[in-house]
């Protein structure tokens, strides 16, 4: 199997995929290739039309779209468990990962991941009613799970808001405690810290995904 990925630092949607085989230790050879170079585009033209990232490669099948390969994964090599068992937990679970998946639009176009930098910016009401939201699923899941991911064990719906995580540690953001509290939990899983020093390797700089001022 393998899963081409985007730059650690700044590829958001390679983040959500990946997280999953890290999670659950699951073998895959991940392929990773500097976006918007020509390399990415010439390489991706032999697997996928999209020419996007992440993209799953398993034998004949090809995944192409972060949250379409963790349900695939799910599905094919995790017996349904990366979703909450009870089944009005799991309508949740996806209606907030599909949140994520089709909308927070300014605060993605204001906030790019960014893993290495420490910067400050003016957010506008779009950005800020974007983490308004966020704040409250977060707070409204720790209420019901104080020691845990969103839904207690780790689910899709924790890899579909872990770049969150990292931005709000980028631009040094403040949500409410219980809100912070789950940010420190991403921030210090063992998957997101193998992430964040794959990603400190990396120098490469993506103009577009460069914002704020250096604090
Ligand atoms: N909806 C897609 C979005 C994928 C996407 O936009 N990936 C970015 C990197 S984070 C990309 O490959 N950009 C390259 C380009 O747009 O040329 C998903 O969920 O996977």
């Amino acid at each position: 199997m393998q899963l081409y990925i985007g730059n650690q630092n700044y590829s958001s949607w390679s983040l959500r995929a990946w997280l999953i085989f890290e999670q659950h230790k699951l073998a895959v050879d991940v392929i990773k290739l500097k976006l918007f170079t020509a390399e990415f585009y010439t390489t991706l033209a032999r697997v996928t039309p999209t020419a996007k990232v992440p993209l799953l490669v398993d034998d004949e099948v090809t995944v192409w779209d972060s949250l379409a390969i963790l349900e695939y994964i799910n599905e094919r090599y995790l017996a349904g468990k990366a979703w909450p068992g009870a089944f009005e937990q799991r309508a949740k679970a996806r209606a907030l990962s599909a949140e994520m998946h089709s909308g927070f639009f300014s605060l993605r176009n204001e906030l790019p991941m960014n893993c290495r930098a420490r910067r400050t910016l003016q957010l506008t009401e779009g950005a800020l009613n974007d983490l308004a939201r966020v704040d409250a699923i977060w707070s409204e899941q720790m209420a019901l799970n104080p020691d845990g991911w969103l839904f207690g064990e780790w689910s899709i719906a924790d890899a579909m808001y872990a770049p969150l995580a990292l931005r709000i540690e980028t631009y040094g953001i403040q949500l409410s405690e219980q809100a912070m509290r789950y940010q420190q939990k991403q921030l210090n899983s063992q998957a997101m810290q193998s992430w964040l020093a794959q990603a400190s390797l990396e120098n490469d700089i993506v103009e577009e995904d460069e914002a704020g001022e250096p604090v």
